[in-house]
């Protein structure tokens, strides 16, 4: 099966590189800007495709994400509703993310910002320790792998609570929520508060002054979603005030970071390039076996998206 690449900001060929010669049984990939017959055309491989990508191509059936999130293929207003979006699901990429998101709780329970400032200024003191138990982490988003971090923080002995859109069973020592109401009562009893949202109207914004004021006094924040998730102005704030203590910051609006941006050089701030953790090429030659699969048998793919929901 033909498979086109269409992004503006990536080289896909580049990208998938060492998977192309093991898909070469299966699928032919093409480049949006090659040549060729668009109407044979039935599956893509997108990120951040240009605004008029799916226009040429009238027989597409599946776009795979080469990402566990899908918001920008969504986002591209040529997208016709018939055609599915498939994002890659990958328990390396949870696992990756859990150490992420471990390292970045245990930085702020063990206190390590300020003893790197002591430690600038020689300074032998030793702090409060507390223990894991007093630390409780709220997980905003409780899917593939919200559930992966959660598990994980609560092996370490971390109270865990974890807030999604619809009401699920949960495991012991993982509370769960969902709905406004939910997610009130969740910050109330939030110290750390971790996004792992999905980028969709609901969502958008939800990082904000209000969010921020129902935590507990010090907390700190990980920003792992999207970055249109945060109100930035709002985070500063906060840290003004120092109804939050820090915060871990994935992503950002627009990235890369814009260089004059005060995210940059600010002292509670830790930044990083939208690199919390990578889906493996392995993961994502196999979505587009799955889906070439399903659409030559008229299939819905697996890890289609809910085009209604967002996500
Ligand atoms: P899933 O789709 O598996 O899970 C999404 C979770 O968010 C679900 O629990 C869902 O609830 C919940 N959710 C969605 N909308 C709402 C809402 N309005 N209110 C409350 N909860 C909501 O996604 P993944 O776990 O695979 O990935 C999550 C996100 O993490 C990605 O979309 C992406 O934005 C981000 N990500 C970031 C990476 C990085 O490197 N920084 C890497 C990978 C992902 P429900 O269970 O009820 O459906
Ligand atoms: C993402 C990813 O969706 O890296 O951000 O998978």
């Amino acid at each position: 099966m033909r498979c086109v690449f269409l992004s503006k900001s990536l080289d896909l060929r580049d990208y998938l590189g060492t998977e192309i010669p093991h898909l070469a049984d299966r699928i032919e990939l093409v480049d949006h800007r090659d040549d060729g017959t668009d109407a044979d055309i039935q599956m893509a491989i997108a990120w951040k495709p240009p605004d008029d990508a799916f226009a040429r191509y009238p027989n597409l059936q599946a776009v795979c994400s080469i990402g566990a999130g899908v918001d920008n293929i969504l986002a591209c207003p040529s997208l016709r509703p018939d055609i599915d979006v498939v994002r890659v699901v990958d328990p390396a990429q949870a696992q990756m993310m859990s150490g992420f998101v471990i390292w970045h709780v245990i930085w702020h329970q063990r206190r390590f910002a300020t003893y790197l400032a002591q430690q600038r200024d020689q300074i032998w003191r030793r702090l409060r320790q507390r223990a894991v138990q007093e630390v409780p982490v709220a997980l905003l988003g409780y899917g593939e792998i919200g559930q992966r971090v959660a598990a994980d923080l609560a092996m370490l002995g971390f109270p865990v609570m974890a807030w999604s859109r619809t009401e699920k069973p949960m495991p012991a020592g993982i509370i769960g929520y969902h709905g406004h109401d939910g997610l009130a009562d969740m910050l109330a009893r939030t110290e750390v508060l971790v996004n792992l949202l999905p980028l969709t109207p609901q969502t958008r914004g939800l990082l904000n002054r209000e969010t921020f004021g129902r935590m507990r006094r010090g907390g700190y924040l990980i920003q792992v979603g999207r970055g249109e998730h945060l109100v930035d102005a709002d985070l500063l704030a906060a840290l003004e005030s120092e109804q939050l203590a820090g915060a871990a910051l994935d992503v950002f609006v627009p990235e890369p970071l814009q260089p004059n941006h005060p995210f940059w050089r600010h002292p509670k701030i830790i930044v990083t390039p939208h690199d919390a953790c990578d889906v493996s090429l392995t993961a994502v030659s196999a979505t587009l076996r799955a889906t070439a699969d399903a659409v030559e048998a008229g299939r819905r793919p697996p890890h289609a998206v809910d085009r209604a929901q967002g996500y």
